[in-house]
């Protein structure tokens, strides 16, 4: 499996852990993408349409054999699975998914664009990136991660919902 990706999940509608449990199940499910890490999850106000629910927010890490439009197809079929509606843009969902890195490749393809143009002013996407993998580096930028993240705003928009213990087991805090 020689390709490596980096998806940010979000969900703000029905049980939303549940919404990104199954998204990961669905989408590692056959052998073709492999889940090598996650983030914690973080429970974040909404940024672009703000009258909606808050989100939880978190990134995966995936080594995969398909090419990088095929993992976008898979990402599309598991939010058409999970009963996703394309109705606002930025509006409310039960599942996003969004290709954040490929490698380290520059896509500007009509269907996909990677590095993800609208990661690096989120704070809902660097921080559980950052507590992911603090080393990354993106195509075309040479600031690291924690100084993108020092420059973007309303990062008290994003709170520790659930951590991640040493066993990768997710718990629930203060519960
Ligand atoms: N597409 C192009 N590049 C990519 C990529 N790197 N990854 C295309 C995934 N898809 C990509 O996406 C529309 C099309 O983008 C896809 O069919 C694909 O061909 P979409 O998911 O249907 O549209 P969308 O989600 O409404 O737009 P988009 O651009 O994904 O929204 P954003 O910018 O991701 O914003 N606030 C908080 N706190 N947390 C959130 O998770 N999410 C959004 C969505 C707004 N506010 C939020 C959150
Ligand atoms: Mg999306």
């Amino acid at each position: 499996m020689e390709n490596s990706a980096i998806i940010s999940l979000g969900s703000n509608i029905g049980n939303r852990y549940d919404n990104m449990m199954m998204a990961i199940k669905k989408l590692t499910s056959r052998y073709d993408i492999q889940l090598v890490n996650t983030s914690s999850i973080y429970e974040t106000d909404p940024v672009g349409y703000e009258d909606q629910a808050l989100f939880l927010n978190m990134v995966i890490e995936v080594k995969t054999g398909l090419g990088s439009l095929e993992l976008l197809d898979r990402c599309l079929d598991v939010e058409l699975e999970l009963g996703r509606k394309r109705e606002i843009r930025w509006g409310p969902r039960t599942i996003d998914l969004d290709i954040l890195t490929f490698n380290q490749e520059n896509i500007k393809h009509a269907r996909l664009i990677v590095p993800h143009p609208r990661m690096f002013e989120r704070a809902f996407v660097l921080i559980p990136l950052l507590e992911m993998k603090p080393e990354i580096k993106f195509f075309g930028m040479d600031k690291p991660i924690s100084t993108l993240l020092d420059e973007v705003p309303d990062k008290e928009g994003v709170r520790s919902w659930k951590r991640k213990n040493g066993e990768d087991v997710f718990e629930p805090i203060g519960n």
